[in-house]
């Protein structure tokens, strides 16, 4: 398996829900390393070039609504096959259909305000990762 990195977000909801440690924890537990890390509050501007992709799709709107409501923890995590662990532990888009015991199942309600985000592919974490942090903002061990 390759060493892999892939951006998560702690969302709005999940940083209003105190539930920062416990998200964190899932991933370390399952062998991931938090390698940077950061708590932003996003403009429009920030969140909708972060969404680029869904520009045109009718939830845009209220997503960017969304990711700019309230602060949330940006990170790069690191491991073997991080990408796709990453979006095991976190669960499908609609909690109501994630899997139980997934970070979305655990701690999300709606599929707007869904607790995380993951980079679905190596070409997405790369732009990313990038898009959030400067090579100085990433620590190895
Ligand atoms: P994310 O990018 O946030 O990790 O989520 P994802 O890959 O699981 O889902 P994606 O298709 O990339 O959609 C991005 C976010 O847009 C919202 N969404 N709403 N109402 C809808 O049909 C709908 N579809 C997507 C979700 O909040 C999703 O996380
Ligand atoms: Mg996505």
């Amino acid at each position: 398996m390759a060493t892999e990195r892939t951006l998560s977000i702690i969302k709005p909801d999940a940083v209003a829900k105190n539930a920062i440690g416990e998200i964190i924890a899932r991933f370390e537990k399952a062998g991931l390393q938090v390698v940077a890390a950061k708590m932003l509050k996003l403009d429009d501007d920030k969140a909708g070039g972060f969404y680029a992709e869904h520009k045109e799709r009718p939830f845009f709107k209220d997503l960017v609504g969304f990711m700019t409501s309230g602060p949330v923890v940006v990170q790069v995590l690191e491991g073997d096959d991080a990408i796709a662990k990453n979006r095991e532990l976190m669960g499908a888009t609609n909690p109501k259909e994630a899997a139980p015991g997934t970070i979305r199942a655990d701690f999300a309600e709606t599929i707007d305000a869904n607790a995380v985000h993951g980079s679905d592919s190596a070409e997405s974490a790369e732009r990313e990762i990038a898009y959030f942090f400067g090579a100085d903002e990433i620590c190895p061990r």
